[in-house]
């Protein structure tokens, strides 16, 4: 990826400022005028101003996210043409993988070699999986008792579907809630995170020329307590999909109450990752770098608890220093680049001052610890850390930190180690790393997770179902599993008398 590509970015999709919201197939500027600024967080500068999306606005998107669901075409519609629009959508996205990667980089300040070789295609495998299932959802006959009866479901669409994603994988997100939900039938209201709304709104475009009828998607950029808040408590939405915090997740299930629509979330984890000593040590520390550095930390899976058995725990900490050291942090659009910045000031304070509350509590760090901050490295850098000297209890071993912070804790035995991964209140994803099978599926089963990785980390494949135990969320995204979250079953009974 060059430069020029990023600057083609910015003199196209960019050009047209305010970036404007898509609703009932028209791009229309927010009711009250408002805009706001989406930032490049490698430099700090505006990137684009947008329509700033508040209650009123989602009072529109949702009315005519209704209208289409009702009375528009798309309830006439076939499921195979539903299935043959989303691969249409996917190909038009392979068709702009590079003005894609480019946006996302500069919106979000990830790497571009990982929004080129992970974001982008990962996004496109995604609609094309799901175009697969529109027309494979299926209802059952039931062998009901009653003598003359001819019973049998149907599968179909909720209604009107609010979707509120964050800010690490924003095209990527984008698709795990649009795709599903556009198989089953339903329409949506799509709103993006504040910090990068670019890149579902260039997405909207490709909806829009894909050939979806009006009204179909919906997307709708604003702030979490206007526009989301209004989207999660709208009486006329059927269901919420939320992909954020723990914390904002509660209270979109206090919104939903209202009219108890549906509600899946996916929200944050602590997730344990155990190196045991008959592990393969080479990968296994390159494994824990990738399951922490990845994406910043920012990735609701990172492997930010380290538990290393205390006979290589000497070897796995330097090792992982090392690596630590020599990434290579830069502006993400930047191909050299393995760290980019956070994505923003805000999270750049949080997870500084996460470090801060860990030296207080008596940990040491072993590498990073601090911010980047030179002339060209201007944006909300900073140095991959490791900690080391953590007691289970101190809150970075049991928050969520979202950046690249991992806590390094060595164990004796299997039996204790899986008691402290267990303990926490999240539990969406864990990593092993053993070359002993037996190990291997006691921790798998063992571990209070909604993913395992065994020998492996951060694997995602949109045929692979994904979600959380305990406070990391309910429901499932991805696989066959995600249907269930975006249909209802309705039984018929006909009497054969
Ligand atoms: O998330 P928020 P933030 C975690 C991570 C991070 C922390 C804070 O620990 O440090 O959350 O990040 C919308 N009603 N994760 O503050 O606020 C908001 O506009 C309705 C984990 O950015 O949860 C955005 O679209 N919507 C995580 C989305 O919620 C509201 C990914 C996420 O923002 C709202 C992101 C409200 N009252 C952060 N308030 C993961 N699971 O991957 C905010 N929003």
């Amino acid at each position: 990826m060059t430069t020029n590509t990023a600057n083609s970015v910015q003199s196209t999709f960019l050009r047209q400022q305010p970036v404007k919201m898509l609703i009932g197939g028209q791009w229309v500027e927010s009711t009250s005028g408002k805009t706001f600024a989406t930032i490049n967080p490698a430099t700090t500068e505006v990137l684009a101003q947008v329509a700033e999306g508040e209650s009123e606005d989602i009072n529109r998107a949702v009315a005519a996210a209704r209208k289409a669901f009702e009375s528009g075409p798309w309830p006439k519609m076939t499921p195979s043409q539903r299935g043959r629009l989303l691969w249409k959508l996917a190909d038009l996205l392979e068709a702009h993988a590079e003005e894609f990667a480019a946006l996302e980089t500069l919106d979000n300040g990830k790497p571009i070699k990982y929004a080129k070789g992970g974001d982008v295609p990962l996004t496109v495998d995604h609609f094309r999986y799901f175009a697969g299932w529109a027309s494979k959802l299926e209802g059952e006959t039931i062998p009901v008792s009653i003598p003359n009866m001819f019973t049998y479901t149907l599968r179909e669409p909720l209604g009107v579907v609010g979707q509120i994603i964050p800010w690490n994988f924003p095209l990527q997100m984008a698709s795990w809630k649009l795709a599903p939900a556009l198989a089953c039938g339903n329409t949506v209201v799509l709103k993006p995170a504040e910090q990068t709304p670019l890149t579902a709104l260039r997405l909207g475009e490709l909806i829009c020329e894909a050939g979806f009828p009006d009204g179909v998607v919906n997307i709708v950029p604003g702030f979490g307590e206007t526009a989301g808040a209004a989207l999660a408590a709208h009486p006329d939405v059927d269901k919420i999909a939320f992909t954020g915090s723990t914390e904002v997740g509660r209270k979109i299930v206090q919104a939903s109450a209202g009219n108890l629509k549906k509600v899946t979330l996916e929200l944050g984890g602590k997730s344990p990752n155990i190196i045991f000593p008959d592990a393969d040590l080479k990968y296994a520390v390159r494994g824990a770098m990738n399951a922490i550095f990845f994406n910043q930390g920012q990735v609701c899976t990172a492997g930010s608890r380290l538990f290393v058995h205390q006979s290589v725990y000497e070897q796995v900490v330097s090792g992982l220093a090392e690596y630590a050291q020599k990434m290579k942090i830069g502006a993400g659009i930047d191909p050299a680049s393995d760290l980019g910045p956070l994505v923003s000031q805000e999270q750049l304070e949080r997870v500084l001052g996460y470090v801060e509350s860990g030296k207080h509590e008596g940990a040491s760090v072993v590498t990073g610890g601090e911010r980047v901050a030179t002339q060209d490295l201007a944006g909300y850098f900073m140095r991959p850390t490791v900690f080391d000297d953590v007691q289970d209890e101190m809150r970075i071993a049991r928050e969520e930190i979202f950046g690249p912070v991992v806590v390094a804790l060595p164990f004796e035995n299997v039996e204790e180690v899986a008691v402290r991964a267990n303990a926490s209140i999240y539990g969406l994803a864990a990593g092993v790393w053993t070359s002993d099978v037996k190990i291997a599926h006691k921790m798998a089963s063992t571990l209070k997770a909604g993913v395992v990785w065994v020998n492996t980390y951060n694997m995602f494949d949109a045929a692979a179902p994904f979600g959380g135990y305990k406070q990391s969320g309910y429901g499932r995204e991805m696989g066959h599993a995600v249907l269930d979250a975006y249909t209802q079953t309705k039984t018929v009974w006909m009497g054969l008398r």
